[in-house]
């Protein structure tokens, strides 16, 4: 199942797997998306943009060395229902070997396929333009757009830099009590923070990132990009608050549709992932 494929590393580094803390699986699942395809060549090209980086993240003053082992692709087949399956049982695999997974989409639904692998006690922070709460998309229950409706009905969900939603999505989700900490809500005000960490307080906690969270400005090689996003500097405040406060047993980066020349959504979702393992190092 892990098949190692050296030359695609995460960071250019060959990490011996028995040793590794954490498993880097690419996903490249891009089926239901509805808007702009090509989240099946986000894992490849985010492995590609990390070999710029340093291993050295001077944000956080921690060098993330040997510790990431890089899983060959996985090999999603072409039906959603199929495809969530593979990704259940291939991070189940992972935590039985006691590894922390970080899973590279592809398209958001790869989050509701490792939430499966998990138990029900733990709480799943989702980055999203997007409320995700679609009943069902073109006749079909599992969607990108449903990601978090489906991960609702096992986990509790919050959703962070939330912009995009209807009319109907906004009475599901008062009506199914989704803490929402809105894009246009963050002023680096304590209070949104202080919220965000009594909700998590000692909880073990998935953090799933849809790189549309981030403002289009910063993050253009996205599926469906939506104006009025986060910084950065937003997203670093954040994660510093839920690895400080909750246990964190996972996570995800997904939603990067490659634009080629521009390759600044790759970086970034590279740099985060190195980011959030400094982050849980240091915690
Ligand atoms: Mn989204």
């Amino acid at each position: 199942m892990l098949l190692y494929e050296g030359k695609d590393s995460f960071l250019e580094e060959i990490v011996d797997f028995k040793k590794a803390k954490y498993v880097l699986l690419p996903v490249p699942m891009d089926i239901t998306t509805t808007y702009l395809k090509g989240t099946k060549f986000g894992p490849r090209s985010i492995i590609e943009a990390s070999r710029s980086l340093e291993n050295y993240d001077s944000e956080l003053d921690f060098e993330v060395k040997d510790v990431i082992f890089t899983s060959g692709e996985l090999e999603i087949p072409p039906d959603a229902t199929k495809a969530i399956d593979v990704i259940k049982s291939t991070v189940s695999d992972v935590l039985l070997e006691k590894k922390f997974p970080v899973l590279v989409g592809g398209e958001h639904t790869i989050t509701y396929g490792a939430s499966l692998a998990f138990g029900e006690d733990v709480v799943f922070v989702i980055f999203d333009a997007h409320a995700d709460f679609k009943k069902d998309v073109l006749g079909s229950p599992i969607n990108h757009a449903s990601n978090s409706r489906l991960i609702n009905k096992r986990n509790k969900v919050i959703l962070v830099g939330t912009r995009s939603l209807s009319q109907e999505d906004k009475k599901d989700l008062e009506k199914s009590k989704i803490p929402i900490f809105r894009a246009q809500d963050y002023g680096g005000l304590k209070t949104n923070l202080s919220e965000l960490k009594n909700l998590i307080k000692d909880k073990r906690v998935y953090i799933s990132i849809d790189m549309d969270v981030f403002d289009p400005s910063l993050v253009p090689g996205v599926g469906t990009p939506q104006p009025g996003g986060i910084l950065y500097e937003t997203m670093l405040d954040y994660l510093k608050v839920i690895i400080g406060s909750g246990d964190l047993v996972g996570f995800d980066v997904n939603e990067v549709r490659p634009l080629g020349e521009n390759n600044v959504t790759e970086i970034l979702a590279a740099k985060l992932i190195v980011d959030l393992i400094a982050l849980r190092e240091t915690n």
